[in-house]
């Protein structure tokens, strides 16, 4: 009986220290009994909601990675800014208590100042043009220097063409920007376009929006029509206008100490996960940047439609803004950018 019960406590020991488990994570058991191995969990967050294309891009990630890896890799996922904002999430990931988060290249820009060339002004034409460029060698080179940060930059999601809305007046050109207090993303570019073009800026995070809209601290914003949608902007906006100022693109980002300690096959695992996940992203924001204008108008929103001619004007004004930071980031990078562009256009 005795020997019977120091072998029932031993048992229970290990048990006990298997659920325990370590810093790096968890040993699973099969239903078979046998063990899968270390278990490893990912938290992602996102700053958009749970309606949006982006978190459903996310599902997807995880959805692919858990099935792939058999449940050694598990994935949380966190929208709405449960984790935090862009920035704060990005600073989680280099430090190492956060896995994944997926920002706009925008705040990004503060991290690896080569981001912000993305977000000049009337840089890419089309969606084609920009996912060949992005996907393409330049778009990779960009994401390369990620790692000098602790960060690793898997893939380039959508994010989409952006448009302002306000609670004050119908924006149709340049003139009516005047004085209006908009928000801006956490970025100088973004910041200095929209004073070149007569409003009065101010940078906050995307977790704030709202409630600035809705206390009236700021006039207005400027998002993809998806986000403007499906984030209710239209209970505190009244006009929404397609600027298309710039497309913006989001980066799928994992901390680069969680990635270093995933064994090869888990890697190529993951990154292809943010691919297959990215493309079935990018195609539902572009269902819904189609269809949610039309939406806003039935909750009431008035649209004013900017003329090649109104949109044109607005680029000369920006025009400085875009020379002063591609001095400030570097002739050479810039240039490989537009000529991907070039390229990509043919
Ligand atoms: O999940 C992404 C959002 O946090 C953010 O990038 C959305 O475009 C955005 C903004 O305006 O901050």
């Amino acid at each position: 009986m005795k020997k019977f019960l120091t072998v029932f406590l031993l048992a229970v020991m290990v048990l006990a220290l298997a659920a325990c488990g370590d810093d790096e994570g968890d040993a699973a058991v099969k239903s078979d009994g046998s063990s899968k191995g270390e278990v490893k969990t990912i938290r992602a967050g996102l700053g958009l909601n749970d309606l949006h294309p982006q978190y459903k891009g996310l599902v997807k990630f995880k959805e692919i990675v858990e099935e792939k890896t058999d449940g050694q890799i598990i994935v949380e996922t966190y929208h709405s800014g449960q984790l935090g904002d862009d920035r704060t999430m990005t600073e989680a990931l280099q430090l190492g208590s956060q896995e994944v988060t997926i920002p706009s290249t925008a705040p990004l820009a503060n991290f690896v100042p080569e981001f912000g060339i993305f977000d000049f002004p009337f840089l890419f034409p089309t969606v084609e043009v920009a996912d060949e460029v992005l996907d393409g060698e330049v778009g990779k080179k960009i994401l390369d220097k990620l790692e000098s940060q602790n960060l690793v930059g898997l893939a380039y999601w959508e994010n989409g063409f952006r448009d302002v809305t306000n609670s004050k007046h119908a924006i149709a050109t340049a003139a009516d920007f005047k004085g209006l207090k908009l928000r801006t993303m956490e970025n100088e570019l973004h910041l200095e376009a929209f004073r070149a073009l007569g409003a009065n800026p101010t940078p906050m995070a995307f977790t704030e929006l709202f409630t600035a809209m809705q206390q009236k601290t700021v006039d207005g914003q400027e998002n993809p029509l998806a986000t403007i949608y499906l984030q209710k902007y239209y209970e505190v906006q009244s006009h929404v206008s397609n600027t298309n100022h710039v497309y913006s693109p989001f980066v799928f980002l994992m901390s680069k100490s969680f990635y270093d300690d995933l064994t090869e096959e888990q890697q190529k695992i993951v990154r292809e996960a943010a691919i297959e996940a990215g493309e079935y992203e990018r195609q539902l924001n572009r269902d819904a940047n189609e269809k949610n204008l039309a939406d806003l108008q039935t909750e009431g929103i008035t649209y004013t439609e900017v003329t090649p001619e109104a949109r044109e004007e607005m680029k000369q004004l920006v025009q400085p803004t875009i020379d002063k930071f591609t001095e400030k980031i570097g002739k050479e990078i810039v240039k490989e950018v537009y000529d991907a562009i070039g390229e990509a256009s043919k």
